[in-house]
């Protein structure tokens, strides 16, 4: 088993890697994992409580009115397991509704940061003294082997359209492999933001109090403070476009002008036209028919959708 200092230089090389290649491809990108240190993380959090993010209140109150058609639809006597638990926090709704149909649970939260779970194990132990949770530090998506060993009917859940941050063939090759780890009678429950207005989307991805650009920005900090990049932050600006051909909002750091950036760790300089970007993220948004088709490529049959009534945002449940 690796150390710790391994497991740091293995990440820190992964970053290296994925750095490298990015910055010198044209057109620039960086892959989007790289958003979510702690600071990131952080960020993220801060964006989902925004007034015009409406994916993570809209989710919620999609999984408050409907945990007990949910569950119901999934089967009787069910095992939790939570893709990118974070810390959990919308799960509890479902978990809520579960107990009051089993007298007792077992939970498997996913995640690769072992803090996240850490506090969800504690927060749900205070909450839930009935439901046994056993964290898994993984990245599932390469697949969780260790799931096909999770005796009983599962619940899968992959709620917060984070499949929606990957491109399609790679969410297929996702889904197919959790897809792998599972049996006959199990299910999954995927969340996913539905294409809509642009009106809509692009103040979500470019909010008034400029959390989204600092979030989108801090992709930078983070090679500054972990390879010792000069790039000025004042000098790129956020921008958020909605890809209506390819249904997805792409989100872009551009220089604002002609700039020269070092990457010490990297030995590496880089040019910046003014005005040309860095790709950082893309942000698929579905239709009934992509969230089918994408399901069905993945092992999965969809049963049943449930969303809000403006339908900005969808609840799937699919089976083995
Ligand atoms: C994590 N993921 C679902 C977010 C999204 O909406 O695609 C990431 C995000 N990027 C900017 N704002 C939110």
């Amino acid at each position: 088993m690796a150390t710790s200092k391994q497991l740091q230089f293995i990440a820190s090389d992964a970053m290296a890697l994925a750095v490298r290649e990015g910055l010198s491809a044209t057109p620039k990108h960086l892959p989007s994992w790289l958003l979510y240190d702690q600071i990131g993380s952080e960020l993220f959090e801060q964006i989902t409580e925004l007034p015009e993010y409406y994916l993570t209140r809209t989710e919620r109150c999609i999984l408050e009115r409907y945990a007990a058609e949910i569950l119901q639809q999934a089967g009787p006597s069910l095992t939790l397991v939570e893709l990118g638990a974070g810390t959990a926090s919308k799960t509890c709704i479902l978990i809520e509704e579960l107990l009051q149909r089993q007298s007792r649970a077992l939970f498997y939260p996913i995640d690769v940061s072992p803090s996240a779970l850490d506090q969800a194990v504690r927060q749900l132990g205070r909450q839930f003294p009935s439901l046994r949770v056993s964290p898994i530090v993984a990245d599932y998506t390469g697949g969780v082997p260790a799931l096909s060993r999770i005796s009983g009917r599962k619940l899968v859940l992959y709620i917060g359209s984070s499949i929606g941050n990957f491109e399609p063939p790679d969410a297929v090759r996702i889904l197919r492999r959790i897809r792998q780890t599972l049996w006959a009678g199990d299910a999954l429950l995927l969340g996913a933001d539905f294409a809509k207005r642009s009106k809509l989307l692009l103040p979500a991805y470019n909010d008034s109090q400029g959390i989204t650009a600092a979030f989108s920005k801090n992709i930078l900090a983070r090679l500054n403070r972990e390879l010792d990049a000069d790039f000025n932050l004042d000098l790129f600006c956020h921008i958020a476009l909605w890809n209506r051909r390819q249904s997805r909002m792409e989100m872009y750091l551009e220089s604002t002008t002609a700039q020269t950036v070092f990457i010490p760790a990297l030995d590496m300089d880089l040019y910046f036209e003014p005005g040309e970007r860095i790709h950082t993220e893309n942000s698929y948004k579905y239709t009934d028919e992509m969230i089918e088709v994408m399901l069905r490529q993945s092992g999965f049959t969809l049963e049943q959708s449930w969303c809000d009534r403006k339908k900005w945002f969808g609840v799937h449940l699919a089976r083995v």
